[in-house]
């Protein structure tokens, strides 16, 4: 017998999504930062073993006062995880404040699936404190879930309950994607993804925000040093002085982003890589339904 099926974890912006998605497939796919939407597009990591695959869903954090067209693109790729889902994992943390009558708690109300809630960073909480009660307390009476699961996504605990869980409700079925595949995006996206990730953490308030990340070549080649990946990449911004804080004072903020995410592509890739960066202003690429979709953004 093959099991099969989609494990999509949902939640507001910065709960800890992406972290729990790459605790639980042991593989860096998401790129993770202190910062909310930090995701912006649905990412599957395929987890793969003989008789089993479990596709695992990162997605964007709800956003509820989308700005810009942006927003609710991503939004809109937020809700396809409610479309497909044999098992909804509903992440919260343990700071969570919930605003109301929010979107996400009604399609997780409405949603006809196995539904686990997720409480995560309890290694914030002291012990005893009781919190953990308090939330599960809360959150099922909103809603109701079948399973409710205390874990850490950092620190890795409570995982393996989880993980056991989920494959007890993943249905029968064949596999979806081939076995050796790990998730449904390309090289170039992680590339991107590698790079934002990288301007998030270095740049500060609106600027990381206003960054579109476009790979322009990538080229294996051989060096005389082994393998080697040529890259070429366009960080786009919306105004000009937008622009030169990228690039900083004698370009030198543009070389610290560089090297950083030069260093995580050599990780995520095994390889050498040679990472060439520029920079262009694209005004409110944010609010162009035409950019937008050139950047690969699906429609609302
Ligand atoms: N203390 C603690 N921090 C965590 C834990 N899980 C995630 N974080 C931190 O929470 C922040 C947000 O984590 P992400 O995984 O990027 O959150 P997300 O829900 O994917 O966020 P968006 O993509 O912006 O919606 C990061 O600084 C993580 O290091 C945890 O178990 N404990
Ligand atoms: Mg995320």
């Amino acid at each position: 017998m093959h099991r099969s099926g989609y494990v999509n974890i949902v939640g507001n912006p910065n709960v800890g999504k992406s972290t729990l998605m790459n605790a639980l497939l042991g593989d860096k796919l998401s790129i993770i930062t202190s910062k909310p939407q930090t995701t912006r597009h649905r990412i599957l990591g395929i987890w793969n073993d003989e008789n089993t695959q479990i596709i695992f869903s990162d997605s964007p954090g709800v956003i509820d006062d989308p700005k810009y067209a942006l927003h609710k693109r991503m939004n809109s790729s937020a809700f396809e995880a409610f479309e497909d889902a044999d098992l909804l994992l509903f992440v919260t943390d343990v700071f969570e404040k919930y605003e109301g009558d929010e979107k996400l708690i009604q399609l997780t109300k409405k949603l006809n699936c196995p539904k686990y809630l997720i409480i995560n960073k309890i290694d914030q909480l002291k012990p005893g404190s009781g919190k953990v009660g308090v939330l599960e307390k809360f959150w099922t009476e909103l809603i109701p879930f079948e399973k409710v699961f205390a874990v850490s996504a950092m620190e890795k605990i409570g995982l393996a309950d989880l993980l056991v869980s989920i494959r007890d409700v993943v249905p029968e079925g064949p596999a979806y994607y081939p076995k050796d595949q790990l998730s449904d995006k390309n090289e170039r996206f992680f590339v991107t993804e590698m790079i934002r990730e990288q301007l998030l953490q270095q740049y500060k308030q609106e600027v990381p925000y206003a960054c579109e990340v476009v790979v322009e070549s990538f080229k294996e080649g051989e060096s005389k040093n082994g393998p080697i990946i040529r890259i070429m990449a366009v960080i786009y911004v919306e105004r000009p002085n937008q622009k030169n804080i990228i690039i900083g004072k004698g370009g030198l903020e543009i070389k610290k982003l560089g090297t950083a995410a030069r260093l995580e592509m050599e990780k995520f890739f095994n390889s050498q890589i040679h990472l060439e960066l520029h920079v262009t202003v694209k005004e409110d690429w944010r609010n162009s339904d035409k950019l937008l979709g050139g950047f690969g953004y699906g429609n609302t």
